[in-house]
This record gives C-alpha cells, sequence and structure tokens, in this order.
C-alpha cells in the first residue's frame, strides 16, 4: 500500500531525485556490502580491497577481487526496481537519478545520465597517470571471490591499471557530487531506494532533499527509522515496491 499523500505529492512533483544503493541490484544477484550473511563486508575485508593502501599492498589481490565482481555485473540482468525507475522517469517532468552503484543496471534498464557518485567497475584507470585504457576482456567463471590477477599495464606510462571506483578515504567525484547535491535541494520528491546511508558524503543526500522541503520516502525491507513529517518508509523489496509507484 502506498500512502495516499505519498502517492499526491508524486503526481504533483516537478522534479524527483532517485538515490540507489546496493539494495536495487540485489534482486538482480549483485550482493549488497552490509546485509547479514551475504553482504561482501560481512565475507571480505573492505581495508584490504577498498582502499588506495590495499592496492599498494597487493595490487593482484585487488584487481582480481574487483574482476569477479566485474564479472558478476557483466552476467546480472536489470531486475523490475531498475526498470520502475527508467519508467518513473518518463511519467514526471524531471527525475535525477544518483546511484551509489558501481554497476551499470540502471542504465542497461533504460535509464539516462545516472549520477555515479561510486565510480563504475567498467572504467578502469591507471593508478599512476589516470588514463583510462577500453574495458578489459571479459573472463567467465572467475572463481567466487576472485583469484591474484596482476592488473593490466597502461599503455601510456607502463604503470597497472586500477578498478574505477571511489575506495575509502578517496574523494567522490566532484562534479557528480555536486550535481548530486544540487538535484536534492531542489527537488520535491526524494526516493531513496536500497541503501543502508552509512557511506558519506552520499548519505548527505536524503536528508539535503528533506531539509530543502522535499518528501522523502525510504524503499528498504530492513526496517527504517525517523520517520517524520515528509518522511515515508516503503518496507520490502526494490522489485516489488518500486513498480507500485507507477501503477
Ligand atoms: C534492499 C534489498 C532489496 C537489501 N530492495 N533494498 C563521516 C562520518 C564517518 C565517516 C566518514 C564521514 N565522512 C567520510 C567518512 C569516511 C568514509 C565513510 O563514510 N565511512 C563510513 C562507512 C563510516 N567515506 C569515505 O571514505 C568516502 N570518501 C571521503 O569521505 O573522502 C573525503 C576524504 C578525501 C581525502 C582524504 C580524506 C577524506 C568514500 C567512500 C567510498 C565508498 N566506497 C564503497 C566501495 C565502492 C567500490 C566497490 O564497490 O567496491 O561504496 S563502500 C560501499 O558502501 C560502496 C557503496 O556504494 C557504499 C554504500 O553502500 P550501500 O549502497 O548503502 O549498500 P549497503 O550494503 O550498506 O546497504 C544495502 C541496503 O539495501 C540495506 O539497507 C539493505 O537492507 C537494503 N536491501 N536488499 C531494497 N531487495
Ligand atoms: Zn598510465
Amino acid at each position: 500500500m502506498i500512502p495516499a499523500p505519498l502517492i499526491d505529492a508524486l503526481r504533483r512533483a516537478r522534479h524527483v531525485v532517485v538515490f540507489s544503493g546496493a539494495g536495487v541490484s540485489a534482486e538482480s544477484g549483485i550482493p549488497t556490502f552490509r546485509d547479514s550473511l551475504t553482504g561482501l563486508w560481512e565475507r571480505f575485508d573492505a581495508a584490504s580491497l577498498a582502499t588506495p593502501e590495499a592496492y599498494r599492498a597487493d595490487p593482484a589481490l585487488v584487481w582480481g577481487w574487483y574482476e569477479w565482481r566485474r564479472m558478476k555485473v557483466l552476467q546480472a540482468q536489470p531486475n523490475p526496481a531498475h526498470m520502475a525507475i527508467a519508467e518513473l522517469a518518463r511519467h514526471v517532468p524531471l527525475l535525477t537519478l544518483v546511484t551509489q552503484n558501481v554497476d551499470d543496471l540502471h542504465e542497461r534498464a533504460g535509464s539516462t545520465d545516472v549520477i555515479h557518485l561510486h565510480g563504475s567497475v567498467h572504467q578502469p584507470r591507471c593508478f599512476n597517470c589516470g588514463q583510462r585504457p577500453d574495458a578489459p576482456p571479459t573472463m567467465p567463471d572467475e572463481p567466487e571471490g576472485g583469484r591474484r590477477l596482476e592488473p593490466p599495464r597502461c599503455a601510456a606510462c607502463g604503470g597497472q591499471l586500477r578498478p574505477g571506483v571511489v575506495w575509502f578515504g578517496e574523494s567522490l567525484p566532484t562534479e557528480a557530487l555536486s550535481a548530486a547535491f544540487t538535484a536534492a535541494e531542489s527537488c520535491d520528491v526524494l526516493i531513496s531506494v536500497g541503501t543502508s546511508g552509512m557511506v558519506y558524503p552520499a548519505a548527505e543526500v536524503p536528508g539535503l532533499a528533506w531539509r530543502a522541503g522535499a518528501v522523502v520516502v525510504h524503499v528498504n525491507p530492513q526496517p527504517q527509522a525517523n520517520h517524520g513529517e515528509r518522511e515515508f518508509a516503503l518496507a520490502g523489496p526494490a522489485g516489488e515496491q518500486l513498480p507500485l509507484l507507477i501503477e
């Protein structure tokens, strides 16, 4: 059941922001980070894999793990949540899609101009000079968790390639972050879907929208705290809840 005031706000909205996290891709078989048992950070050590220090210490370990993740993304398909977001964009005057995800499932569902706050597994770059090569070849049948794999070399300087994602302690892409904050501050409705809201500065996005007067809705199977004025929760998987918004 979608609350009537939320349906009303969506009908009247001129600008909707969708802010997505790993949960939106969970039903496509892409693991989240912090869900118990299945979350990546439950099974793998973030400090040894998702920091520049980890890459410097063991590039083959980090590159191999991200290649396993990239292959999982290549084998996955967008789910009804990605589809519903792409469809919603056709029903409102302006929709800005801001994602923390490093997959391309929103784009493959038909969303355009997606703002990626944490980069993309499909856009490696040189650790030394920043040059972006073509995507490396695909490697089916990677073992669970990947395997040690020497990163390819940069054609320009001979340095090693790194995954094109934002690791802990690294700055987010300035233009993307500023576009996300601007959209949040000027939207009428913000839909936060499939995120634990634990990672900053991305996690500031829903609060910015709320403080600027927007209606905020959280879509998540886990109960969400602090629902005040203009704040709603749709409890359940994104693939079930989001399609209800466009009925
Ligand atoms: C479903 C579902 C279904 C399940 N349907 N829902 C302020 C306070 C404290 C710390 C900091 C702070 N400011 C900065 C920091 C440090 C740090 C940080 O935030 N740490 C916290 C974790 C404590 N931030 C940073 O380091 C950031 N950089 C930075 O601040 O730079 C400034 C700086 C520059 C120079 C020097 C010093 C500082 C960078 C953060 C980069 C995060 N990177 C990662 C990895 C990306 C690469 C990769 O993919 O490996 O990004 S971490 C990981 O978390 C990934 C995600 O994008 C991000 C957010 O996770 P998300 O999407 O919310 O997933 P989960 O798993 O947490 O939640 C899933 C949710 O879905 C759950 O709620 C489920 O219930 C739900 N769900 N199934 C709907 N079917
Ligand atoms: Zn280079």
